[in-house]
């Protein structure tokens, strides 16, 4: 008879996937007929050599983010995150609309997001704060850090135990040096992942879930273009303004696009000071990014 395990998905390897079960690395294959296997994935396993198994089920996902692949289908990269941690800094620049297209994804994927701005070692800009402010005032916490200086850093890790987070943001912010200080020893870490893998290497570019020495799990992804706007539709992405919410049933129509549609409630609680304007306006920009992509 062949026994089932639970394991958790940690890496794609050359040669197939590290699951990890009882602080082991198991190299695993998939079955032909299964659906993608996504790092953090929880999975029923058999063995089948030594230190080798198959995966044989993905057990339910809490939530799942895909990127955009061939003939316009979507592949999951990471699965069953709690928290995207959105980081911005003033220095490349603060780029609000990208903010909102990370914060947008992460509602309509049923993730929580939390803001983190870097680099506070530099000379911070007063026009910044009214946005933040209007995030705060949304439920978005806010963390200020420097990856430099260390300062911050301890408060962000507390928020980081007990769950499975995810950082994201544009080139250049500090996700890399923050990752750093949070797993100072990642590339043990990874060094132990690719040893499973006696044939293929464990490549840096591909998603890799940590386990972060206080509880709770980092999943690092860099160069996954998973907080794209393909994929997402117009009606998502109202709802991944919050505040557009509790607002989208009150337009007068039902197939309404928040424009200059007749009876738009969205667009006149932006007018009447009910919602920021500045993020109505972003909302506008981003959807018409979106019929282009
Ligand atoms: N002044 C300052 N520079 C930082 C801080 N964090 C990162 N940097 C610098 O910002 C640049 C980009 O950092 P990196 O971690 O590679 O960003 P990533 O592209 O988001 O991974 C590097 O030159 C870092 O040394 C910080 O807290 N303060
Ligand atoms: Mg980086
Ligand atoms: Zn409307």
């Amino acid at each position: 008879m062949t026994v089932l395990l639970e394991g958790l998905v940690i890496a794609h390897l050359g040669q197939g996937i590290a699951v990890e079960h009882n602080n082991k690395i198991i190299l695993c294959q998939t079955l032909r007929r299964l659906e993608t296997v996504a790092v953090g994935d929880k999975v029923l396993w058999t063995q089948s050599a030594p230190d080798q198994g198959r995966i044989e089920k993905i057990l339910p996902r809490r939530s799942v983010l895909a990127r955009p692949s061939r003939n316009g289908k979507t592949r999951p990269v990471a699965a069953n995150i709690d928290t995207v941690y959105v980081v911005f800094a003033i220095e490349p620049y603060c780029d609000f609309l990208l903010i909102d297209q990370y914060l947008a994804v992460s509602e309509s994927h049923n993730i929580d997001a939390t803001l983190v701005l870097n680099k506070t070692d530099l000379a911070q800009s007063d026009s910044i704060e009214k946005e933040l402010l209007d995030y705060q005032n949304l439920g978005y916490p806010l963390y200020r850090v420097s990856a430099k200086t260390a300062s911050g850093l301890d408060e962000l890790k507390r928020a980081l135990k007990d769950q499975v987070s995810m950082l994201a943001g544009q080139s250049g912010v500090g996700k890399s040096s923050l990752t750093n200080a949070i797993i100072p020893d990642k590339e043990l870490k990874t060094n132990t992942i690719s040893a499973t893998s006696k044939h293929g290497r464990h490549t840096t570019t591909a998603a890799t879930l940590y386990h972060l020495t206080n509880g709770g799990d980092l999943i690092d992804s860099p160069g996954v273009a998973i907080f794209g706007l393909a994929g997402l539709s117009e009606q998502q992405l109202a709802y991944g303004y919050r505040e557009f919410q509790p607002l989208l049933d009150n337009c007068q129509f039902n197939d309404c696009r928040h424009l200059y549609d007749k009876g738009c409630a969205v667009r006149a609680a932006a007018e009447n000071g009910e919602i920021s304007m500045t993020r109505y306006q972003r909302f506008l920009k981003l959807r018409e990014k979106l019929s282009t992509t």
